[in-house]
């Protein structure tokens, strides 16, 4: 199952006190403080790994909590630290302050960590009290407690381009021809429930990631069909490209639909209306209604729109859809 959201509370383990005695050996009437340091309190870290794709696990355990240090021994033994807890979360996920949504850390690379709760600092023992004029001090620091709070993490997929069309537009098609990405393909509408990322690979060495979501339709910002929900698994990408399906096998008004699933994105997000995007035509190999491909080819062009028509079952088209977005993907990054 793929969750994008969880909240759990996360706690550091305190700091062991400083240890308070003296040397008591056999012969040796007076011994002096020897009471060691207490160990630091373990951190609360978290981890980003490509190995996990979905926030799942935090739903099963919502509570994280790491080991505290112990107290400082006689003869000048320190206690022990506490072990840290490691909470790995897919690439992609935000982690907030959940009180006061402060950004903690946003995991945008592989093995990327940070500690989000700060173990306690294990306290002094009575051996560093001692000075020429106090040579047996009863003194001793205790530890400072760990930090407990809750945590929100949200996972925003980090993709180069985001693909996005009203359902059965062919999107899974298109990934799973372009990349290794396997997404459900079926001729009903809502075939693709959840987010799916694709590398595609251009040559030898480079490569993109592509972005597969659910399927939008009009008022989805209003909760319509899955709603807008999935949007912000694009919100991160460089370069959308609107699907539109020009075969005869639907009955939606090609221009219509690029309207609205713009609409739709700017309702969601002003930005996101406004990333750069090509429109795609899809399906070219049903030529049934070569009416509709002119439609909104000529809409395009008129406004400057870059559109390509592909067909994911012939393969035309994709060479040259794949080119123009490795181009372009550089552009931006240049930019
Ligand atoms: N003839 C033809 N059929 C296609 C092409 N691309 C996709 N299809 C068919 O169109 C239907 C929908 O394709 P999907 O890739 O599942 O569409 P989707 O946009 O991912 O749909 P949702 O996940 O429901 O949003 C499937 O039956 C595909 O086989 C194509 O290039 N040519
Ligand atoms: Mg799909």
């Amino acid at each position: 199952m793929f969750i994008d959201h969880a909240k759990i509370l996360v706690r550091s383990g305190n700091g062991g006190n400083g240890g308070c005695s003296f040397r008591r050996e056999k012969f040796v009437p007076h011994g002096g403080p020897d009471g060691g340091d207490g160990g630091n309190g373990g951190d609360v870290v978290v981890t980003a790994s490509a190995r996990v794709t979905t926030l799942l696990d935090l739903k099963y355990q919502r509570h994280y909590e790491a080991e505290s240090g112990t107290p400082g021994q006689k003869a000048n033994r320190h206690g022990r630290t506490g072990a840290d807890v490691t909470i790995t979360v897919p690439i992609g996920t935000v982690v907030r302050h959940a009180e006061t949504h402060d950004l903690l850390v946003d995991l945008v690379t592989p093995e990327q960590r940070a500690v989000v709760a700060k173990g306690g600092k294990g306290g002094k023992g009575n051996a560093r009290f001692a000075t020429s004029t106090n040579r047996a001090p009863r003194t001793f620091e205790e530890g400072t407690p760990g930090e407990e709070l809750h945590l929100d993490l949200e996972l925003k997929l980090l993709a180069d381009v985001g693909l996005v069309g009203f359902p059965n537009a062919g999107k899974s098609t298109l990934i799973s021809t372009l990349s290794a990405a396997r997404p459900e393909i079926a001729d009903y509408p809502f075939t693709t429930l959840q987010p799916h990322l694709g590398v595609v690979p251009l040559g030898e060495y480079d490569s993109f990631v592509m972005a597969d979501i659910p399927g939008l339709i009009e008022g989805a910002h209003r909760g319509k069909g899955l709603g807008h929900q999935f949007l912000k698994h694009i919100q991160r990408t460089r370069f959308l490209l609107y699907l539109i399906d020009i075969s005869e096998w639907t009955m939606d008004d090609p221009v219509n639909a690029l309207r609205v699933l713009q609409e739709e994105l700017s309702a969601f997000d002003r930005t996101l209306g406004q990333r750069a995007f090509a429109v795609v035509g899809t399906k070219v190999d049903s030529r049934g209604n070569s009416q509709r491909l002119r439609e909104i080819e000529h809409y395009c062009e008129e406004r400057q729109m870059t559109f390509f028509p592909i067909s994911s079952a012939t393969r035309e088209g994709l060479d040259t859809l794949r080119a123009f977005l490795a181009q372009r993907l550089q552009e931006i990054e240049a930019a």
